[in-house]
This record gives structure tokens, C-alpha cells and sequence, in this order.
């Protein structure tokens, strides 16, 4: 599994403080420890308004930067602000996201031709995030086609087919499984993501709910995920998961990481 560390997000009440104040130990600590928990690269969501983003995600990336070695994934709505923050990156990540809203896809693919980079894609519109699974697929269909003309092949691309909360579409899990079955059969190259907490809004004993999320989608082959590699409980759902799918040879990594003494 790739993990996309979540924690340096200025929507998190403590991260927002934090970077209002510009506490450079906090960001700092957040990117160590989750780097130290597994992060295969770090999130980074400046999560203000689009005036003061530039300047808040770049701080941002360069205390990360020169905190851990971890790629980055920079997290924005706006593609302009992720155009203009690009060029601070020392090295290639993943840019979350383009979607088929907007002009997003026009503005950052040309950024990635000829990079290594990795992009984000989201199957959501100028109509919002469609609710059945063949008009997610259609979109899919679209990035990765329109990727193509840049020389940005699938396996560049993650796809995150965005989970509908359950309690708003109790088919929700089940959309979700399939999205990513017929995507991963059109491209056997191309990686699925999700974040892990959109299935539980509106729900009680959310953790509970989110690690089941992430024990179906491991299952059913989900490639990366955006989530706190710091819990400690869902990294040891995600261990087991991963064992069970028969991604670990003789269950060593899960053996490794909890056998005592
Ligand atoms: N898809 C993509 N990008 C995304 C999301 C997605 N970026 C933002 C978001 N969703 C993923 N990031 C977060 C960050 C923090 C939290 C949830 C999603 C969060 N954090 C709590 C905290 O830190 O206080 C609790 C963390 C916990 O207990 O696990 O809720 O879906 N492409």
C-alpha cells in the first residue's frame, strides 16, 4: 500500500493554528512522525483562503522538506495555486488532484510532462460527484485519456473514485468496489485512492466504520491511501488487510511490526 500521510491539513483545527502562527515545530514534528509511522509521502493542504494559499503552502512545503526526505503530495482546489507552488518541490510526488471540473486538467498536466510526477484524479464534474458508477468510469475514461497527449501514462495516475458517505447512499461501498474493479480492468497499470473517513460522516463509531472501509478496499484492491499513519489502530487493520488480500509473504511485514519482544 502507499501511504499518503493526511495530517498536515490547515482544515485540522490544530494544523490551522499552527500555520497561522507559523509553527515551524509543529509542521515539523507532524512530518517526522508521520514519515516515522510509514508515510510514503506526505500531504500538504494549506486549507485557507485562495489569496494567502501560495504563500501558506509553500512555508508549508518547505517545512516539510526540510524535515523528511518523503515526496510530497500537494493537496489544493485550485489548480492555479498548485501551478505556482510546483517549482518549490525539490523533488517529484504527487499533485492532489486534477477532476474533469474546470479547466483543472488543462493547467497541471502540461506542469508533468517529461516529470516523474504523480497526479491525483477525481471522478467528479462541473455537475459535482456523479452517484452512479458509469458516469465515474466516463470521467476516469477522460483524464487518463486526456493525460495521454502529455505523456502521463496510468501509472502515473491514481484515481479516487471520492466514497459517498453511507449514510447518504447506503450502495455507497459497494459503487465504490466496483468503480475500482472496472477501472483496474481497463488500465492494469493505474492505481486506485481514496481517503478513508468520507464513508463514515453522519455516522457513530466512525473509526470502526473507516477501518472497515479500509479492510473491503485493500481487499478488493485499492492501491493507495490517504490517511493518519499515526493511528495506530488503522495501520494495524491496514497490516492484516493486506496480509489477508495475500500481499504479505508469510504475513512478515504484519509478524514484524507487532510480534512482542
Ligand atoms: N481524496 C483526496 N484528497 C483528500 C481527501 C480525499 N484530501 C483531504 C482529505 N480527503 C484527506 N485528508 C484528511 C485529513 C484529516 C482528516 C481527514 C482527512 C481528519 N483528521 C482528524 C485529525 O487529525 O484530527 C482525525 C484523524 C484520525 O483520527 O484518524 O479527520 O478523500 N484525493
Amino acid at each position: 500500500m502507499i501511504i499518503i500521510g493526511e495530517k498536515i491539513n490547515g482544515t485540522i483545527p490544530s494544523v490551522k493554528k499552527a500555520v497561522e502562527e507559523r509553527d515551524e515545530d509543529f509542521i515539523y514534528n507532524l512530518a517526522v512522525k508521520q514519515a516515522e509511522a510509514g508515510a510514503d509521502y506526505i500531504d500538504v493542504c494549506a486549507g485557507t483562503a485562495p489569496d494567502v494559499e501560495v504563500e501558506t503552502l509553500k512555508w508549508l512545503m518547505d517545512v516539510v522538506q526540510d524535515a523528511v526526505d518523503k515526496p510530497l503530495c500537494i493537496d489544493s482546489p485550485n489548480p492555479k495555486t498548485i501551478e505556482q507552488v510546483f517549482k518549490y518541490a525539490r523533488r517529484p510526488g504527487i499533485i492532489n488532484s486534477v477532476s474533469e471540473e474546470g479547466n483543472k486538467c488543462e493547467v497541471i498536466y502540461p506542469l508533468l510532462k517529461g516529470t516523474q510526477w504523480q497526479v491525483i484524479g477525481l471522478t467528479c464534474d462541473n455537475n459535482g460527484i456523479p452517484s452512479d458508477v458509469q458516469t465515474r468510469i466516463d470521467i476516469a475514461k477522460i483524464l487518463v485519456e486526456k493525460a495521454q497527449k502529455y505523456d502521463i501514462k496510468p501509472e502515473r495516475i491514481h484515481i479516487d473514485p471520492l466514497v459517498i458517505a453511507l449514510a447518504t447512499d447506503n450502495q455507497s461501498m459497494r459503487k465504490f468496489v466496483e468503480t475500482m474493479t472496472r477501472i483496474k480492468k481497463m488500465y492494469p497499470d493505474i492505481k486506485i485512492t481514496s481517503g478513508l473517513s468520507n464513508i463514515s460522516f453522519g455516522m457513530p463509531l466512525r473509526r470502526t466504520v473507516n477501518q472497515t472501509f479500509l479492510t473491503i478496499a485493500v481487499f478488493a484492491g485499492m492501491d493507495s491511501a490517504i490517511m493518519d499513519p499515526c493511528n495506530r489502530e488503522m495501520m494495524a487493520t491496514l497490516l492484516a488487510a493486506e496480509a489477508m488480500a495475500g500481499r504479505d509473504r508469510f504475513c512478515r511485514k504484519f509478524s514484524n511490526a507487532y510480534r512482542k519482544g
